[in-house]
């Protein structure tokens, strides 16, 4: 049977781009279907009626929700090539406190660093700094997170490298400047052609991220 592999996506989505990552490191062919946020498809509503967010990967019909979710199936569906989590268990244990640890922080405090200002976004940035300091310190020497070889980790934290610019544009701060070698592993990170392909724009994202805030005020 013919293998059936929809994306439903929004282009500045960090959780969109790492599934986006994911398909290509695998070499799967899929549709994608870029969603309007502000007007979601009848197709979004039906896949994911609980959270009615995007990324959804539909797989001969069928949906899974949740970014990563999504890799973890697409890893162990398609084993062929590129496995992305570890095979021991405790590595596969401490990558994912790892990934939790990442998008709670950085998704939090990078979003008081656009909304906020004086004090309270300054709290942001101390935050936001701090995780990016700790995520450095895990990273250590290594090529990637999980030591020589790209993996779920660096599938999982490298979009955020697309909103750095907003992040410091909006909080007047160097992401390079705090944190070189995060930005140097970011960069290698890069260097892939199935990451390069699949981040978008920091500078198109910027202007997205001016258009929605002015949009709230
Ligand atoms: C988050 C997805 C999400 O926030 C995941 O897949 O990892 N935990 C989920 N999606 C946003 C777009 S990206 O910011 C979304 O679909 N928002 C629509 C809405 O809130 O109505």
């Amino acid at each position: 049977m013919e293998e059936s592999l929809v994306l439903l996506d929004f282009w500045p989505s960090t959780f969109g781009m790492r599934v986006r990552i994911a398909l290509a490191e695998k070499g799967l062919k899929y549709e994608l279907k870029e969603e309007s946020l502000k007007d979601k498809s009848p197709l979004l509503l039906e896949m994911n009626p609980l959270h009615k967010m995007v990324p959804v990967l539909i797989h001969n019909g069928k949906p899974i929700c949740e970014s990563l979710l999504i890799l973890e199936y697409v890893d162990e569906v398609w084993t062929h090539k590129s496995p992305l989590l570890p095979s021991d268990p405790y590595q596969r244990s401490q990558t994912r406190f790892w990934v939790d640890y990442a998008d709670k922080k950085i998704y939090s405090s990078g979003k008081r660093i656009l909304m906020e200002r004086g004090e309270e976004q300054e709290k942001a940035k101390k935050e936001f700094k701090e995780c990016l300091k700790t995520l450095q310190r895990e990273l250590g020497d290594k090529l990637y997170f999980a030591g020589e070889s790209f993996g779920f980790m660096d599938v999982a934290l490298v979009p955020y490298f697309s909103w750095f610019y907003t992040y410091e544009s909006f909080g007047n701060f160097s992401v390079e400047a705090e944190c070189p070698r995060l930005v140097a592993w970011a960069k290698r990170c890069m260097h892939r052609e199935t990451v390069s392909k699949s981040l978008s724009d920091p500078h198109e994202v910027y202007g997205f991220a001016l258009q929605l805030l002015g949009g709230l005020e």
